[in-house]
C-alpha cells in the first residue's frame, strides 16, 4: 500500500504534524531542501572515495569530511522540527549518504534505536530524498504505529546479495508485530521523512535500470542522554544549533 501524503506539514501546522508523528511514528515534510541545495549535496558526493572507486557503496558520516553535509544537518528548519521530535535541544549524531545505484539491495526491516540504544523518545532520524523516490527505485517501507511496541527481537538474515548496500547494514531483521503492515512512502526530491527512533522501516531494492535513489540520512539525539557509539557507525555528537 502506498502511504497517503501527510495531512499536515510542520510549516503549516506544527502541532497537528507532531501529533501525526506521535501516532504514526513517521512524517513526510515536503520541500525542506530546495533544488539548489539538493544539487549541491549530490555534486559534493561525487568526490567521495566510493564514487571515485566506482563501488558507490554508502558513505558513513560525510558531515565529518565535507562542510556542506554538516551544514545540511544544521539547517534551521530541519533542526527546529527535530527539536520537537526529540523533546529538547538536539545534537547531531551520525550521517550516511546512500548512492542507491540501480540494482542496489534494500535494507532489511529494523528500528534505528536498536543500534543507538537511546532513551525512548530522545532519538530521531531525518531521511532526505536527493532524488524523486518511489517503489521502483527503492523508497522506504514504514510500519505505521510500530514505534509503540518497544525494541523488538532481531534475527540473522541470509544475505544473497548486498549489491550497492553496506554489507554490515542488513545482517539482521527485526520481528514485525502481527497486526502491523507496511506502507510504501514515496518522497519528492528535497523532502525529509522524519522517523521515530523505534519505528520499523526497511527499503525496497532499486529495480530500475537507470534511476539512482540518492538519500542522506541524518540522525539526532537529545543533548546529554546516553547512546551506543557503535563500531562501523562511530557515533559522536556534534552541534546543530
Ligand atoms: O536508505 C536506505 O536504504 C535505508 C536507510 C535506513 O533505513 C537507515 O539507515 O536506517
Amino acid at each position: 500500500m502506498i502511504a497517503p501524503a501527510s495531512r499536515f506539514t510542520f510549516a503549516a501546522n506544527a502541532n497537528a504534524a507532531e501529533q501525526e508523528f506521535d501516532e504514526q511514528g513517521f512524517f513526510v515534510e515536503p520541500d525542506v531542501f530546495d533544488v539548489a541545495e539538493v544539487d549541491a549535496l549530490v555534486a559534493a558526493s561525487r568526490d567521495f572515495d566510493n564514487a571515485k572507486n566506482g563501488s558507490l557503496l554508502p558513505t558513513m558520516n560525510p558531515h565529518r569530511m565535507v562542510p556542506i553535509f554538516c551544514q545540511a544537518a544544521q539547517k534551521p528548519r530541519l533542526v527546529q522540527i527535530i527539536a520537537r521530535l526529540v523533546g529538547g535541544r538536539p545534537m547531531g549524531l551520525q550521517t550516511e549518504f546512500f548512492f542507491g545505484r540501480p540494482g542496489t539491495k534494500g535494507f532489511t526491516p529494523h528500528q534505528d534505536n536498536f543500534y543507538v540504544q537511546a532513551p525512548l523518545g530522545a532519538f530521531a532520524s531525518a531521511w532526505l530524498a536527493l532524488d524523486d523516490v518511489d517503489l521502483a527505485n527503492g523508497c522506504l517501507n514504514i510500519y505505521p504505529g510500530s514505534h509503540k511496541f518497544g525494541l523488538l527481537e532481531v534475527s540473522a538474515v541470509e544475505q544473497t546479495s548486498t549489491f550497492g548496500q553496506d554489507p554490515d547494514a542488513n545482517r539482521l531483521a527485526c520481528a514485525i508485530p502481527n497486526q502491523i503492515s507496511p506502507v510504501c512512502v514515496p518522497a519528492r526530491r528535497g523532502s525529509v521523512i522524519f522517523l521515530h527512533g523505534q519505528i520499523i522501516h526497511e527499503s525496497n531494492d532499486n529495480t530500475t535500470a537507470d534511476r539512482s535513489r540518492r538519500a542522506l540520512l541524518m540522525t539526532y539525539i537529545r543533548e546529554g542522554v546516553d547512546f551506543n557509539k557503535g563500531r562501523s557507525a562511530g557515533r559522536q555528537t556534534f552541534q546543530v544549533t
